[in-house]
């Protein structure tokens, strides 16, 4: 489907900075190969209830990763996916009694515009399930060729399964004990209690037709709809190939669903590790609890917008957070966001200030080093504070900070 706009990247004057980021499979910040072009699979949203700041500051966070890729004058072929035909979509479409197509087209509608809104540079492929069913369809088909797949039927509805231990067994993504993953596998989307299956743990590939739920043809899997997992496998693999540079998300997303994206897609090629990295933004919280669609403890970006917040103050309050910590959505947070954006613009927009070259260096080593936004924006706070105090007397510094700004934290002034 089509993405959002794509906004203007300026080049930046120095040399980039090859990006380290963390890896969960390794347990290290290590750098991020050069393949060329990058491929980088980021998690969309399943269209309901978005864009809220968790999902805001999760896709700020890969941008970052875009950008500074970039920066180093390397392609990039981004990739995200939309979850337009899942259960939870269903379910909040029957409770407000709507279509559930018409409420995933209006609120990926409305995900456009925030992200639009908050500078995002949009995917090269921006996919839905349902525009990619040939492409899920023929990997949950290359699973049962390569027998590592089994049914379960119940009352005439025949579902597929991958056998994990076939499949060549759980990775180590999660560092999860199994009891953990059993947990997790019940709050996100699995069904480990289900009789008939090999492994509580083993995902589910094909869902069978059942009434009154949407079903695609697909041969001799039967009428039915993807598993939520081969969804992600399928449109990396589909846009990117057998192997990926990146591979991004929540850390909700941790287990099962990326180990599972990642075991299907090496079952299917046998190239390992198919993601070089997997890296998590850490969740969001809100009135003491993670910000979470099931439990309505939202701040919306397109809120606040219709309230006149400037976007860039809402990108600023994300970047004042580092990926891999857990903070709170607050109102101080926010005014802190207002007020750091009004001193860069007055900062920046002055005829001449203090040379910029040791500050655009200070930001790109910052988000190099796994992404450390909040040191970035200390170094472009301490030259405004300078700028705006004794002044300088370079004609292009301000102009120069302001487009490396822009480039690689997308803040636009
Ligand atoms: N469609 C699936 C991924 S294939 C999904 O998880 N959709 S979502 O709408 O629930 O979330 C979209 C993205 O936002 C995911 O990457 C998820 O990990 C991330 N996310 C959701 N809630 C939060 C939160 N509170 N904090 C940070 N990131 C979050
Ligand atoms: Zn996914």
């Amino acid at each position: 489907m089509r993405a959002w706009p794509s906004p203007n990247v300026p080049v930046v004057p120095g040399d980039p900075v090859s990006l380290r980021l963390h890896d969960v499979a390794r347990e290290v910040v290590a750098p991020v190969e050069s393949s060329d072009p990058a491929r980088l699979y980021v998690c969309g949203v399943t269209p309901y209830d978005t864009t809220h700041m968790g999902h805001a500051a999760t896709y700020v966070t890969f941008d970052l990763v875009n950008r500074a890729l970039r920066d180093g004058a390397r392609a990039v072929t981004f990739v995200q996916n939309v979850t337009d035909v899942d259960d939870p979509l269903f379910e909040r479409a029957a409770r407000d009694g709507t279509d559930w197509r018409d409420l995933g087209r209006e609120q990926i509608a409305l995900f456009l515009e925030d992200m639009t809104a908050l500078g995002v540079i949009p995917p090269e492929h921006f996919m839905g399930v349902m525009e990619s069913m040939p492409a899920i369809i023929s990997a949950v088909t290359g699973l049962v060729e390569r027998g590592v797949t089994y049914e379960v039927v119940e009352d005439g509805v025949r579902d597929t399964y991958l056998d994990l231990a076939m499949a060549g067994g759980l990775g180590e993504l999660g560092h999860l004990d199994r009891e953990t993953m059993l947990t997790f596998s019940a709050e996100r989307g699995g069904d480990p209690q289900r009789p008939g299956k090999r492994d509580p743990l083993d995902p589910m590939v094909w869902k069978g037709e059942r009434d009154g739920e949407p079903a695609w043809d697909a041969g001799r899997l039967g009428p039915g709809r993807p598993g939520w997992h081969i969804e992600c496998t399928a449109i990396a693999m589909e846009h990117l190939g057998d192997r990926i540079d990146v591979q991004g998300g929540g850390t909700d997303l941790v287990f099962p669903h990326h180990e599972m994206s990642v075991v299907q897609a090496e079952a299917l090629t046998g190239v390992r590790p198919f993601a070089a990295h997997t890296a998590h933004q850490a969740m969001v919280a809100y009135d003491g609890e993670k910000m979470s669609k099931s439990k309505g403890n939202l701040v919306r970006v397109s809120t606040l917008r219709s309230e006149g917040v400037d976007p860039m103050a809402v990108r600023l309050v994300l970047l004042d957070h580092h990926y891999r910590g857990e903070w709170e959505w607050t109102d101080e947070g926010l005014a802190t966001g207002v007020a750091r954006l009004d001193r860069w613009r007055s900062g920046m927009s002055t005829d001449g200030g203090p040379d910029a070259t040791a500050t655009i260096a200070a930001v790109r080593d910052a988000i190099a080093d796994d992404l450390d936004t909040p040191t970035a924006l200390a170094a472009v706070d301490a030259w405004c504070e300078v700028s705006l105090g004794a002044g300088g007397d370079v004609r292009a510094a301000p102009g120069e900070l302001a487009r490396a700004v822009d480039a690689l934290l997308g803040i636009r002034l």
